[in-house]
């Protein structure tokens, strides 16, 4: 049996569309693929500040961590995030609830706030300022930054 022409031109024209195809959904899916892409949205952020913002951020653990078989300590602080508006006067009551005896840890914060309170075991402070720069800042204890840390947005 002899194919003619026309089917075999056919049997092309449904491989190279099913290959287009094949190709274009790839493409579509790489664009989405690229890394670092950043699509923008308008996200509401409900912050109920009246121009004062209190925080209480305790000194914690995460559980079962074992600071000898593991290699790090598992101090965290209990609040990670903390959402504030350009201008409002924050106060962070900082407590230092540390189970064992002996270890301190700070709340610091560097430039442009230059916040460092350390305390010891026990013992608690108020720290009070102005959130007078806009922006994304980090928060950390300076004796066990890799796990104790955390940011504080200041929003316009
Ligand atoms: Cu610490």
């Amino acid at each position: 049996m002899r194919i003619a022409a026309t089917e075999i031109t056919f049997c092309i024209l449904i491989f190279s569309t099913a290959l287009i195809s094949v190709e274009s959904l790839e493409r579509v899916m790489a664009v989405d693929k690229v890394p670092g892409r950043i699509t923008t949205q308008e996200i509401p952020m409900p912050v109920f500040s009246n121009g004062t913002m209190i925080f209480n951020i305790f000194t914690t653990q995460i559980p079962e961590v074992n600071e000898g078989t593991l290699g790090t300590s598992g101090d965290v602080y209990s609040l990670p995030v903390m959402i504030v508006k350009s201008g409002d006067n924050v106060t962070i009551n900082f407590y230092n609830d540390d189970r064992d005896a002996g270890d301190r840890h700070t709340f610091t914060i560097n430039d442009p706030f230059n916040i460092n309170k350390d305390l010891a075991t026990g013992s608690s402070a108020g720290i009070n300022f102005k959130a007078d720069h806009q922006g994304l800042f980090m928060y950390y204890c300076t004796y066990h930054p890799k796990t104790m840390y955390g940011t504080m947005l200041v929003l316009p």
